[in-house]
């Protein structure tokens, strides 16, 4: 098979990646490790910026998201008894939208074909061929069979653990980690949210986050040991984590209800340089992890897409190989923004078990100092919101 943009991955960044290039004229394939309903039953992201909805919105696929988004106008940091509002929407003139990653996808996938967008799932083996040349190709099976695409471009959109950042030789690339001493778990539950607006709570017992999916869906997040395993945590558990470590207040506001999902995630942050090598170009998950604090990750996947779609719809219509000679320090100057956002406020609502009375005195001077100042709640309010693109 011949195409111009070979897409490897269909979660978000993939399947937002092909709508994009096939509203610009320009042809490509997506193929995906996973069954559709492998990938839809992934419970992840829940909170949008701009920039995501701004996409949805220019491709015409933003019908779902506008009727059942709830917008957001502020969120809450507690720390012990007290609440701290950031009130993004009267500090930036902007707001975020509370629409699960498993809804965004669900739209990018059903839309597909009536958009000319071929998506090949279940496929194994994919590997990448000549890609520091400009005719690299992509090798997979599917049904048994070997398979090729021949494409101009290769656009590496399969997550953490795929291939295509591995096929970047090591001494072309530079690689930054952080790996913290905590992961996530997190619950699903059919139940009212404790609190219209979500709640980052740091909490001597622990980090908590009070999310939600819908009016009559709850998201909820506690932060445990990595040795820890979802089986040491039955639902009754994990509620009474909760109501103690988000205060009296929300505690008074929460519905128990069966988990419908629970998963632990370990957190991490991570970046790698350069996000293309000949005509490879990696987008979202494949090139940066961010922890989840602060709800970044599909987020920056949605702006890399953004770049990348403008860098090869120019290098299709005209021709132009600067965008795709830029790309990657377009796209890291805006990871590296979300990056230390993403650290910062992972570092403040977090008990670090290597932590002591100083670091918790900083955590604690941090959190007055946001209280009182409107300057402090701006900066932290423009980067949830997102910055530009
Ligand atoms: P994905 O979603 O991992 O998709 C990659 C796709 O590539 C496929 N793949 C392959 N396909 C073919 N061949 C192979 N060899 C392949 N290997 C892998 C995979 O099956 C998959 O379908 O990456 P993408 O598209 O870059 O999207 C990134 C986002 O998924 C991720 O950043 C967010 O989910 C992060 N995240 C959050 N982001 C936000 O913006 N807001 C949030 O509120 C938010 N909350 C979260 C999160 C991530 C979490 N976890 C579980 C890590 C909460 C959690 C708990
Ligand atoms: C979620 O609803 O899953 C969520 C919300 C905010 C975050 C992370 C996850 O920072």
């Amino acid at each position: 098979m011949k195409t111009q943009v070979a897409i490897i991955g269909a979660g978000p960044a993939g399947l937002l990646l092909g709508h994009l290039l096939r509203a610009e004229g320009v042809d490509c394939v997506v193929i995906e490790r996973q069954t559709p309903d492998y990938v839809l039953g992934r419970i992840r992201a829940g909170v949008l910026e701009q920039v995501t909805v701004g996409l949805m919105a220019r491709l015409g696929l933003d019908a779902r998201l506008r009727d059942q988004g709830l917008v957001e106008e502020g969120f809450n940091l507690a720390d012990g008894e007290r609440l701290i509002r950031i009130d993004v929407a009267s500090l930036t003139g902007k707001t975020v939208v509370v629409y699960g990653q498993t809804e965004i996808t669900r739209d990018l996938m059903e839309a597909a074909p009536g958009r000319g967008l071929q998506v090949i799932y279940g496929v194994s083996d994919v590997a990448l061929h000549d890609i520091d040349g400009d005719a690299p190709h992509v090798t997979y099976r599917k049904d048994g069979a070997d398979c090729r695409i021949d494409a101009r471009f290769i656009a590496g959109c399969d997550g953490f653990h795929g291939p295509s950042r591995k096929a970047i030789p090591a001494a072309a690339a530079k690689e930054y980690e952080r790996v913290y001493p905590f992961g996530w778990l997190g619950i699903l539950a059919d139940v009212p949210p404790c609190n219209p607006e979500l709640i980052y709570a740091n909490h001597p017992r622990g980090f908590a986050l009070a999310s939600m999916r819908s009016p009559t869906r709850s998201r909820y997040y506690v932060d445990v040991p990595l040795t820890e395993r979802v089986e040491d945590w039955p639902d009754d558990r994990l509620w009474d984590e909760l109501a103690l470590r988000l205060g009296p207040e929300a505690a008074a506001r929460i519905t128990r209800g069966p988990a419908l999902e629970k998963s632990i995630a370990p957190l991490r942050s991570y970046v790698f340089e350069p996000m293309r090598h000949g005509s490879l170009l990696l987008c979202g998950d494949s090139a940066h992890i961010v922890p989840p604090t602060g709800a970044k990750g599909l987020n920056l996947a949605a702006s890399d897409v953004h770049y990348a779609a403008e860098a090869l719809a120019g290098y299709f219509r005209r021709g132009d190989g600067d965008a795709i000679a830029g790309y990657s320090a377009r796209a890291l100057a805006r990871v590296w923004k979300s990056e230390r956002f993403s650290w910062s406020l992972t570092r403040l609502m977090h008990r670090f078990p290597e932590d002591g009375p100083f670091e918790r005195a900083m955590q604690v001077a941090e959190l007055d100092y946001i209280a009182g100042s409107r300057a402090a709640q701006l900066s932290i309010a423009e980067n949830y919101v997102g910055l530009p693109v």
